[in-house]
């Protein structure tokens, strides 16, 4: 096996058992013969280590440099001459890097966002000169995850949980609601005179529109249910065309002259404030986001998966500090009907033993988050919680750090809400096309966050768990909305929020070519944590 670039070398000596120190990578890659140093360099390590390091590389190069210097014999080197004959083969790697480089990771012309929000740069990657890694400095570093449920779930799907669950969700969404309408319980609404002036918070029980056009949204509060009806002429009546179930709105009217229903006037969402002034990080930092890598499908694109983390040992890519992988590690088994046919690894405890290899090419010095999707071998229903200890062990790789779906990850003071994205596709299916499409995945997240929900809908394709909490309400307004799922590519900004699609790593399935989706595949998004700027790689 060629062993030129820095991920076939990791992955190499995973294959022997050991991890590898970021410099050692480098001085295998720069050697003369990098598969003999490589070997050499094992050996050197003993079968007791877990780690080949840099001092067993440069015990290996120093000696082949000194038998060298024997063989023409001149006089032996001094430490300091060995030590530029090291920093010189890194020099020569990173130029044969950068030169295979420029025909491989482009950045993106593929997708558009609606905003400024991202550059697109071009330009051939940085030039040689010796890499010493990322900011060694890890106290500059920090990440917090926030409402994990990995471990905490409570329901048992019965009928008391499913209360317990709305109400929270009541509770939570109508606090955001308080300050805009005075409105009343249900209960006190029905026991309120015709012509009367009312406003209530609610979660959308209804939705039917009426022999003359107009709509009927009944809503439901904890004290009961009231009928309200938008007036097809009103300039908000559209807004119900972007109404789903279960979602928790605000409305404000005059009751009719029975008092049996309320004539809505005005409309509100949860939302996110117009003027919200989104966390960044105090320096130069970046983050990747990606999803739905699918290992274990045919359709799984190894070589653009090894470019992206080629391309991470990169000094390009000194920056990122952070990897966030949104779900959908493996392909799984009976996901879908006859997903089998296409499988390339049958068994789910081999496909996740093969994204662990694969996660391993990522340089050791990246801080990894990630949370499953409805590909990944955990309950489908959500929240779903982190993997169990199994896969756990599995995946114990570079100390990733495995949380539920949806989870908050807070990176150096930017909140990043990862959630996997299958209420995306109900988003999308009920919803008018210039709401939400396949092709503009990030307008379906602007929905949600509206919503300040990440799947207000239940009961249709995306399943709940009922649980003591919502842990599906978004209660903090996240900085950056990382989603996948749809396997499309789509970012832009909805009230100074970013919100991210990443694509996926798989190529078109079948099923995807029978229902004409066409995903963008091999992108890696790459977030400025201090700017929430954007860029986009593409690795295919
Ligand atoms: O799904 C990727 C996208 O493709 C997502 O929008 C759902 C859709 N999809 C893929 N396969 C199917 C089948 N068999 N039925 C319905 N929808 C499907 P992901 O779940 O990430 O593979
Ligand atoms: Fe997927
Ligand atoms: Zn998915």
């Amino acid at each position: 096996m060629p062993l030129e670039t820095p991920a076939r070398i990791v992955r190499e000596l995973a294959r022997h058992g050991y991890n590898a120190e970021r410099e050692a990578v480098t001085l295998i890659a720069g050697a003369a013969d990098p598969g003999t140093t490589l070997a050499r360099a094992v050996e050197h390590a003993g079968p007791d280590a877990f780690r080949v390091t840099a001092a067993d590389v440069r015990a290996v190069l120093d000696a082949d440099a000194n038998a060298t210097d024997a063989a023409v014999s001149d006089p032996t080197p001094t430490d300091a001459e060995s030590a530029t004959q090291a920093s010189n083969a890194s020099a020569s790697q990173a130029s044969n890097a950068s030169a295979s480089r420029t025909s491989n990771p482009s950045t993106s012309t593929a997708t558009s966002a609606d905003t400024t929000t991202a550059t697109e740069t071009t330009g051939p990657p940085e030039t040689g000169g010796s890499w010493n890694g990322r900011n060694p400095d890890r106290s500059l570093r920090s990440l917090e995850i926030e409402n994990d449920m990995t471990g905490q779930s409570t329901g048992t799907g019965e009928y008391g949980d499913f209360v317990k669950v709305f109400k929270d969700r009541y509770e939570k969404l109508s606090r955001q609601l308080r300050g805009r309408v005075n409105h009343r319980p249900a209960e006190a609404i029905q026991s309120m005179s015709g012509g009367s002036d009312a406003a209530m918070v609610g979660l959308v029980n209804d939705i039917r529109s009426t022999a003359s056009g107009h709509w009927l949204v009944e809503l439901e509060d904890t004290t009961g249910t009231f009928p309200c009806l938008v007036m097809k002429d009103r300039e908000f009546a559209s807004a119900v065309d972007e109404l789903l179930m279960d979602e928790c709105i605000a409305v404000e009217g005059t009751l009719s002259g029975d008092a049996g229903i309320m004539f809505v006037d005005s409309m509100y969402s949860p939302d996110v404030p117009r003027t919200y002034k989104p966390n960044t990080a105090d320096r130069d930092v970046q983050a990747a986001l990606i999803s739905d890598v699918h290992v274990g499908s045919q359709e799984f694109m190894a070589e653009a998966w090894h470019r992206f983390t080629d391309w991470l040992h990169t000094q390009e890519a000194e920056r990122v500090e952070y990897l966030l992988v949104a779900g959908d590690m493996v392909e799984g088994v009976g996901v879908y009907p006859n997903q089998d046919e296409e499988l390339d690894i049958v068994d789910i405890y081999d496909q996740y033993e093969q994204f662990a290899e694969h996660l391993k090419e990522v340089p050791g010095d990246i801080e990894i988050v990630m949370i499953p999707g409805n590909h990944d071998a955990v309950r489908l229903a959500e929240p779903q919680p982190g993997f169990d200890d199994r896969l756990r062990d599995i995946m114990d790789v570079h100390d990733a750090r495995i949380v539920s779906n949806p989870s908050m990850v807070t990176l150096e003071g930017v909140k990043v809400l990862m959630y996997h994205g299958v209420s995306l596709d109900e988003v999308i299916a009920e919803l008018p096309a210039e709401s939400a499409s396949y092709d503009e995945p990030h307008k379906a997240m602007y929905q949600l966050l509206k919503k300040r929900h990440v799947a207000p809908q239940y009961g249709g394709h995306t399943r709940l768990a009922p649980e003591e909490k919502d842990y599906l309400v978004m209660e903090e307004v996240p900085d950056i909305f990382h989603t996948g799922h749809v396997h499309k590519l789509g970012w832009g900004k909805y009230h100074n929020v970013l919100a991210v699609n990443s694509g996926c790593w798989q190529s078109q399935t079948d099923f995807q070519k029978s229902v004409n989706i066409d995903p963008d595949s091999g992108y890696a998004p790459i977030v400025d944590l201090d700017t929430l700027d954007m860029t986009v790689r593409k690795f295919a």
